[in-house]
């Protein structure tokens, strides 16, 4: 079968037409910031650059197959009226496994040419195409047979009928995000022309208030946005806006309730509550509405939320989403550890929605939010050899409970495998959040080896990172206009580094960190600069050939837990730098009685084994005695099944 449907996407593929010119940017023009987007930025350090070479060579490869052997690709085909059968796979989004794919595929494409692969996404869209129905619909489980739903939990019915659970729109979402991220990178046309196709119908149906119902699953909004900046066609912003305004409005439909965000209009929301992967794709969504319409109602609603969300329902990880039961956000201060859930597309949402918070304010506090979420809870939901996942993550294990979907390690795929094929496309775009740029600014916002080219007040200057972060502190920022020009450089000054775990009174470090956290000089020389929204600015005349010598103290700092989390009470969780540490019981024989309390120092030294690109901390007693050991979050669960946690006794 998978050689059928391999031969079959490679004869569609000399069919190929439509192909422009490479490396479109599709930035929004609207929002003041502007990041530097992922294309334009070359990543050459230890961390992100292997884990993305990683997702390019073992993630997206397997998963295409997995998509190949489930049938992924053949309901495109029967739907198309290609192959004969009934719908394959048990979930009404399975078609967005695939577009999440060609999303990640494509970003790689533009970093690392292949031209193999080139020609299989190609293949693929051909495939895609041939599953659109003549109007623009594109949602194979309905055109193949809609009195027949692959799962019981949806019904089945005519387009656009059930929409809470039929995941239309969804579909829609995705594809609209994977097709504009496929333009950006390759500058061809044809996804996109398939999705324009499927946004039009969705303007004729929905637009205008001729369909007042919304989208069971956000996504559809910022899939439209996305259409929006590459067209610049108004009806697709508007029809984002429409399905935003109209939700939880009583007076025009029956409404579905809180998991689905339908309990009240989107702008009188200020708790986080029902499924949390909705919920953060909404606030996304909303944010660009507060930008693209100045809207006041749409920015005080997400700052309320954002709040609500960062003060008291995220984990140290910067996971979000605490319950199982119905993948959702729990209430005010319910952060269970054992059972977290932590869904990783969570968490990948979570820096979606701080990074266009980020673009909205301009204050570094939604980068830190962004940066525990990245170097933990997103990156802890795929294992070490790039082919086996986490669902949910927890900030427990005791080798009985069965979090990740039945088992207590990753799995290789799911019956609904949006995590794994969400890491495939959010992966490649890390680069992209490096750093943003205003109209007399550059903003460094994480600390990553690379290095880009932007343009200010009609300057082009070199931006360079040096740096081993996150496993040391130092980083070395080149900042070379080609001819001396006066501009602002915002350094982010971390809230790790600032007795800040997150903002807000949820987490602090049990005592005071160093007095002089970092430094920062100039060409070898002290540096005047202030201090605001979070970062160093240096706002001065800048020589080709500049390079300030940023330093921040990378001490393992304690953190402790607001006591309105009964759980955490007299516990402490360790980090250094943006990462949270855990203990696991294949480094502690005395797992469960391992305890802080008698902890005079930690030392910091290099791991072994699968952890030998890492950091491992030992805590050490009064004697010098090893009290425990410690490893980074995210590389829990690589060295077979093994107890875990990361609150320990104090
Ligand atoms: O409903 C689509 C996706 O499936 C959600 O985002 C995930 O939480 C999973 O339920
Ligand atoms: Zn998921």
């Amino acid at each position: 079968m998978k050689k059928a449907l391999f031969f079959i996407s490679m004869c569609l593929c000399s069919l190929l037409t439509g192909c422009h010119s490479a490396g479109t940017d599709v930035p929004n023009p609207e929002y003041a910031i502007v990041g530097v987007p992922f294309n334009k930025v070359q990543l050459s350090d230890q961390f992100w650059h292997p884990k993305i070479e990683l997702n390019r060579t073992v993630t997206i490869p397997v998963s295409f197959q997995k998509c190949e052997e489930e049938g992924r690709l053949e309901n495109f085909l029967i739907a198309g009226g290609q192959m004969e059968g009934q719908v394959r796979g048990v979930m009404p989004f399975d078609d967005t496994d695939v577009y999440k794919i060609i999303e990640g595929a494509s970003y790689s494409l533009t970093t690392t040419p292949d031209s193999l692969l080139e020609a299989y996404v190609d293949s693929l869209i051909q495939i895609i195409a041939l599953g659109q129905e003549e109007d623009g619909y594109l949602t194979t489980w309905k055109t193949i047979d809609p009195t027949h739903s692959p799962a019981e939990w949806c019904p089945p019915g005519e387009r656009w009928e059930g929409l809470a659970w039929s995941h239309e729109l969804y579909n829609s979402g995705h594809l609209f995000e994977a097709a504009a991220a496929h333009y950006q990178a390759t500058g061809k046309k044809t996804f996109l022309d398939i999705a324009l196709k499927n946004a039009d119908l969705l303007v004729r149906v929905f637009g205008d208030g001729a369909n007042v119902q919304v989208p069971g699953h956000q996504i559809v909004e910022t899939g439209l946005v996305k259409l929006y900046n590459i067209t610049r066609k108004e009806a697709y912003l508007d029809l984002a806006k429409h399905f935003l305004d109209v939700r939880g409005d009583h007076r025009l439909r029956e409404l579905w309730g809180s998991y689905n965000q339908d309990h009240l209009p989107v702008v009188e929301q200020s708790e986080a509550v029902g499924h949390a992967v909705r919920a953060v794709y909404m606030y996304a969504g909303m944010t660009d509405m507060a930008v693209l319409f100045q809207d006041k109602a749409y920015e005080r609603a997400v700052d309320e939320l954002w709040q609500n969300v960062v003060h008291k329902k995220t984990y140290i990880t910067g996971g979000i989403g605490s319950r199982h039961d119905g993948e959702a956000f729990g209430a005010n201060y319910e952060l269970p550890n054992l059972t977290a859930y932590n869904e990783t597309c969570a968490a990948i949402g979570n820096v979606y929605w701080n990074y266009r918070m980020f673009l909205l304010h301009g204050h570094a506090k939604y980068i830190d939010v962004l940066e525990r979420s990245l170097y933990n809870g997103v990156i802890s939901g795929v294992g070490m050899d790039g082919k086996t996942f986490f669902y949910p993550n927890p900030l427990s294990c005791d080798l009985a409970y069965p979090f990740n979907q039945g088992a207590m390690t990753r799995k290789p795929w799911f019956d609904c495998s949006c995590c794994p094929t969400n890491l495939c496309r959010f992966m490649p775009s890390v680069p992209g959040y490096v750093y943003a740029t205003s109209d007399e600014a550059v903003f460094i916002n994480l600390f990553v080896e690379s290095k880009t080219e932007v343009v200010l007040k009609n300057a082009a200057i070199e931006v360079q990172q040096k740096t081993r972060y996150p496993w040391e502190g130092e980083v070395l920022i080149g900042i070379s206009p080609k001819a001396a020009t006066r501009f602002k450089v915002m350094v982010r000054i971390p809230g790790w580094l600032r007795n800040s775990p997150l903002p807000g009174d949820l987490y602090q470090y049990a005592s005071a960190v160093s007095k002089a956290p970092f430094s920062l000089m100039l060409n070898g020389q002290e540096l005047a600069y202030t201090e605001g929204d979070g970062y160093a600015i240096i706002d001065r005349l800048w020589e080709p050939g500049d390079e300030m010598q940023f330093a921040m103290a990378m001490e393992v700092k304690e953190v402790v837990t607001n006591s309105l989390v009964a759980e955490n009470e007299g516990k402490i969780a360790l980090e250094r730098g943006p990462l949270v540490y855990c203990v696991e019981g294949v480094d502690n024989s005395d797992f469960d009685t391992v305890s802080a309390a008698d902890c005079s120092r930690y030392e910091v030294v290099s791991g072994s084994g699968v952890l030998e690109d890492t950091k491992v901390v030992y805590a050490k007693g009064e004697s010098e005695e090893q009290l425990f050991t410690a490893i980074p979050y995210y590389t829990w669960n690589n060295r077979g099944l093994s107890k875990m946690k990361v609150w320990i006794d104090k």
